[in-house]
């Protein structure tokens, strides 16, 4: 296993459109694997591809407080069950240190294939909602700082900018 590097806003492979998994290999597994340790060190609760800088359309998630639920979803689609808004304050590994309001739908049915390739449904509300529908724009090259003003997300991309020249 491997802790992956994570891949950090304004970086523009953030903004790739991940392609559908259709094999379902060892390679694959080994990349679930490595995402979960990826996910657990930083620690957040969801990581998807395209943070790690694979464009497929895999999603790791662990909302428990105890590190005891991982999922995963694979090709995930979602479905409105109730289209009411829902405000929740959400961060990002990719946009480590910055945390905003978010509007997001409350109640919705996922559709996702399990690591075997196995399909399942789910209906989800609250963090799980949220979290899967911030995890499923990562895999549409979507961040979470697209929704806050253009002045928010520039100030946030100033000091992104600048942590990453004094890292380099
Ligand atoms: C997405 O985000 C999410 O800024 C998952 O310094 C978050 O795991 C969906 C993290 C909240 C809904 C609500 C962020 C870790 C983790 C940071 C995460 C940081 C260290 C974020
Ligand atoms: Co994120």
């Amino acid at each position: 296993m491997a802790i992956l590097e994570i891949l950090e806003y304004p970086d523009a492979r953030l903004r790739t459109i991940a392609k559908p998994v259709t094999c379902f290999d060892q390679k694959l597994s080994n990349l679930i694997d490595d995402m979960f340790e990826t996910m657990y060190d930083a620690p957040g609760i969801g990581l998807a591809a395209t943070q790690v800088d694979e464009h497929i359309q895999l999603i790791v998630m662990d909302i428990s407080e105890d590190k005891k639920d991982p999922r995963v979803f694979i090709n995930p689609e979602v479905t409105v069950l109730e289209g009411d808004p829902e405000k929740m304050q959400e961060g990002c590994l990719s946009v480590p240190g910055f945390y905003e309001d978010v509007e997001r739908i409350e109640h919705v049915l996922i559709k996702a294939l399990d690591r075997d390739g196995k399909p399942f449904e789910l209906e989800a509300t609250g963090l799980l909602a949220v979290c899967i529908q911030h995890e499923m724009d990562h895999l549409n090259g979507k961040l979470f700082v697209d929704y806050l003003s253009a002045l928010k997300r520039n100030r946030i991309k100033k000091k992104l900018e600048k942590a990453h020249r004094m890292r380099a």
